[in-house]
């Protein structure tokens, strides 16, 4: 069966302490990221983000999930798209999906150490899938890791740009933004999200 956000307990930055926290933000309380474990394809949500390849027409990994969870209107849809650019994002409904909306973004292919270049248009993935969502007012927004498989783009790197996008947007446009979830997929994201956290979402 698909899982209701309204089970998908919201993260602080002081997790297992008896009161609980939240993050700072200008100053204000906030509670908006989570970090779930588990197939983002299950997730009632506004728009899940698919890690795609720049044909948008479906892969492996993620992708593949996506599209095989979606049916086959959705590869449709997104042939009608024309492609994506690394680094951006295109949306389209989420057809047999709980999610509303699939956004789909292209991130970059590390071969062999990330460049300045393919840190750029990771962190430009996050934002612009952000971006994609509020002008369509979704409010609610799950990611996975992306390029941290096929791509090859080194998870302990991936996951700096994809707290500091999601931060740097949350403080821009909070009015517009609900939740933000991390779905990680393997037990060595999920420590590293937990881990990374605190850094970008401090404690008040
Ligand atoms: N739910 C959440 N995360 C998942 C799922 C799932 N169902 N399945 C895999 N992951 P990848 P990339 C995780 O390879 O590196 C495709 O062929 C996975 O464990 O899916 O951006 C596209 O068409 C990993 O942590 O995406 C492109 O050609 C993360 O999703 C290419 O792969 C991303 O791994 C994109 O490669």
């Amino acid at each position: 069966g698909s899982v209701s956000l309204d089970d998908v307990p919201v993260w602080t930055p002081t997790a297992g302490a008896s009161e609980p926290s939240r993050y700072q933000r200008n100053g204000k309380l906030d509670q908006k990221i989570s970090v779930y474990s588990g197939d983002i394809t299950k997730l009632e949500i506004d728009a899940i983000v698919n890690a795609a390849n720049k044909s948008l027409l479906g892969g492996g990994g993620v992708d593949g999930a996506i599209h095989r969870a979606a049916g086959p209107l959705l590869k449709k849809e997104c042939a009608s798209l024309r492609g994506c650019e690394t680094g951006e994002a295109k949306i389209t409904c989420g057809y047999g999906l709980p999610a509303k909306y699939v956004i789909h973004t292209v991130g970059p292919i590390a071969q062999g150490g990330v460049s300045e270049q393919e840190r750029r248009a990771l962190r430009s993935c996050y934002r612009n899938s952000l971006l994609t969502a509020t002008e369509n007012a979704a409010r609610s927004v799950a990611f996975p890791c992306i390029s941290t498989g096929i791509y090859g783009y080194p998870p302990e790197q991936a996951v700096h740009e994809a707290l500091a996008a999601v931060r740097e947007f949350l403080d821009a446009h909070h009015d517009k933004m609900d939740r933000v979830i991390f779905c990680v997929f393997l037990p060595t994201d999920k420590e590293l999200y937990l881990h990374n956290l605190p850094l970008y979402f401090p404690p008040e």
